[in-house]
């Protein structure tokens, strides 16, 4: 390791602070994750992991090993604090208003303000509205007005000259998550240039991609940019599977023939889009540029309302049968993975068993433990007995499926896999 072992708090152990907490253990660093899950810090303590993810599992149980990396429910004393907790958004009253909900990122500043001393660097990794990083400074500096006082750094817009402090957005695809870890370039934003290159040391002892220094706003901007770049192209994409349904023509054709031309490249359509990310971040530049933000907004309720035209293909087709069985085949937000959250398959499964409108029959290969919600049934089981057979999620098991079983079946393929 060139840089000097570190002691580093990770706030957050989820899907972006449990790998890169894993991963700068690997690389000699002292790491402490906090999460206030106590089931998550036992079970990450004992060398396992509560999500699924690729390789994380080796990743982690060799870092649990080597003894650079434990779990705690409270944050102790580093050299630098990184924060990796979930920014959701949360709608108003009216329910028309997406605003950004940084209540985490304030409940983990707070938390690990008093260990802070002079010279630490603090690092935000979660997703943020911009200005984000800056407020985390002017936390600190209220709770702790000894790192406030008496500008040692000049040109710092943190309030809070005597730390360093940056932004290190995360860009890692769900799924691929160590790869990207290592392996992408990655922007960092400083409140000062040199919280910036603080920054960038600490992550150079993983990172093999380019580093790129900006501030913090950029950063933040950046990464929310990204997002809704993805948001618009799907939308895009979900808009042509709707026009091409009404005019009866095969979207997936339609879409692989149109890349043919050197300079187009058509994302997929889906049943909506999913995730805590693609589906959250764009609202976070709504929020602050409502006038503005017009294309932004409307990929937003584009890709939002397909599910809804999932459903209306769905109830359409049960029409034909007295109690019709259901096969929802898929719950996560993409292909093989766990990941629930925001998921348009789940709403959509959820939606059809609160209607009643017959027997719902919901496989999930990637959830393996006891689901609350309603059973969870083999997909040989969903196979057999289904008369609908909902395609929501392109997970390899289902891309399997023998096409000779779906013969006798009403099949309605979101994902194009059985296109
Ligand atoms: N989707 C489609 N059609 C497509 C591609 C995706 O319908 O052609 C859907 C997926 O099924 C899913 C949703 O979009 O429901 C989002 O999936 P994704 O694979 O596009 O992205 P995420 O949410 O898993 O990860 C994104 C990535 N951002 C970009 O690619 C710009 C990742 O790099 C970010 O780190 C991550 O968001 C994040 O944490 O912000």
């Amino acid at each position: 390791m060139n840089q000097k072992r570190q002691k580093i708090v990770v706030m957050g152990l989820g899907y972006i602070g449990l790998p890169t907490a894993s991963l700068l253990a690997t690389k000699g660093h002292e790491i402490v994750g906090v999460d206030v899950n106590e089931a998550t810090v036992n079970t990450i303590n004992s060398g396992s992991i509560h999500i699924v993810e690729p390789d994380l599992d080796i990743l982690v149980r060799s870092a649990v090993n080597s003894g650079n990396l434990r779990a705690s429910l409270v944050p102790e004393a580093a050299d630098t604090f990184i924060l990796a907790v979930p920014t959701p958004f949360k709608t108003d009253a009216t329910g028309s208003a997406k605003n950004p909900d940084i209540s985490y990122i304030e409940t983990a500043t707070r938390a690990i303000a008093p260990y802070i001393v002079e010279g630490n660097l603090v690092i935000l990794e979660s997703t943020s509205p911009v200005g984000t990083t800056e407020r985390i400074g002017e936390i600190i500096s209220e709770l702790r007005p000894d790192l406030a006082a008496g500008h040692s750094q000049p040109g710092s817009k943190s309030g809070c000259s005597k730390i360093h402090l940056a932004h290190c957005p995360e860009r890692v695809l769900p799924g691929h998550i160590i790869r990207e870890l290592v392996d992408n370039d990655r922007i960092i934003g400083g409140v000062d240039r040199l919280s910036a290159e603080k920054a960038r040391d600490l992550y150079k002892t993983f990172c093999n991609g380019g580093i790129f220094l900006t501030d913090s706003k950029t950063a933040e901007m950046a990464k929310l940019v990204e997002n809704s770049s993805r948001d618009v192209n799907i939308a895009f994409a979900n808009e042509l599977s709707v026009i091409c349904d009404k005019l009866g023509i095969n979207v997936w054709e339609l879409i692989n023939l149109a890349n043919k031309h050197p300079r187009v490249n058509i994302l997929q359509p889906g049943p909506g889009v999913g995730g805590h990310c693609i589906a959250v971040d764009p609202w976070f530049i709504v929020a602050a540029a409502p006038n503005e933000a017009r294309l932004i907004r409307t990929a937003r309720e584009v890709n939002d309302a397909k599910p809804q035209w999932v459903l209306d293909k769905v109830k359409a087709k049960c029409e034909r049968f007295k109690n019709p069985v259901i096969g929802c085949l898929g719950l996560a937000f993409k292909a093989n993975i766990d990941d629930l959250r925001e998921s348009p398959a789940m709403a959509i499964t959820r939606n059809l068993i609160q209607s009643g409108i017959g027997h719902v029959m919901a496989c999930e290969p990637n959830v393996l433990t006891d689901f609350a919600e309603f059973p969870l049934y083999e997909l040989d089981k969903v196979l057999g007995s289904a008369d609908i057979l909902l395609l929501l999620v392109d997970h390899d098991e289902f891309r399997e499926i023998d096409q000779e079983l779906l013969k006798e079946k009403i099949v309605i393929d979101t994902r194009g896999v059985w296109r």
